[in-house]
């Protein structure tokens, strides 16, 4: 919870599940190494819910909105869908906690391998800056997430390649030695 696990590399439908042969699970433990941090919270009470504030309060995250992302509702649907699976990185922590439905993030590890992470209603999660990423929903195709960030949020994405960013050599570093 969530279960992570290491991609094959076949191009098949990007919301198949894509896990290796034989099945190579990633644990919560190696997530962290990588700055990836997880939370399991009540998404049925999400706007009371004395957990999230605390969490939200803690690390400064001011600003939420809920995003629905589904064919009938979000506007330039297929368009966001392709930018959202195209390799990037933000100068900023990416915040995501999935109220309803489920996804994949899926996230590079320190050898440029992809862990796909599976991600169900409850679940927060926060890739840190630099980190390369990417979204895509599963084969149900349909979630409802809400965006955390501090302060105003900027939703710019730098596709791969970004290496040259200093948030991105910050965040190399930061896997020195972890
Ligand atoms: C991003 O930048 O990768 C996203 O915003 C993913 C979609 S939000 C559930
Ligand atoms: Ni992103």
């Amino acid at each position: 919870i969530p279960s992570a696990w290491y991609m094959d590399s076949s191009d098949e439908d990007q919301r198949k599940p894509h896990r290796l042969r034989p099945h190579q699970p990633v644990s919560l433990d190696e997530l962290k190494k990588l700055g990836v941090f997880h939370w399991r919270l009540d998404a049925d009470h999400f706007d009371s819910d004395p957990e999230l504030r605390k969490i939200r309060e803690e690390r400064g995250y001011s600003y939420m909105d809920i995003i629905t992302i589904q064919k009938d509702t979000l506007p330039n649907y297929e368009e966001k869908l392709k930018m959202f699976y195209e390799e990037h990185l933000h100068l900023d922590d990416e915040i995501r906690y999935i109220l309803d439905g489920q996804a994949y993030f899926d996230v590079r590890d320190k050898e440029d391998r992809w862990i796909r992470i599976s991600m169900s209603k409850g679940d927060l999660i926060t890739l840190p800056a630099g980190i390369y990423h990417r979204f895509t929903l599963d084969e149900t195709n349909y979630t409802k997430a809400m965006r955390l960030f501090v302060g105003e949020p900027v939703w710019k994405a730098y596709n791969r390649p970004a290496d040259d960013f200093e948030i991105r050599q910050k965040y190399v570093s930061s896997l020195q030695g972890s």
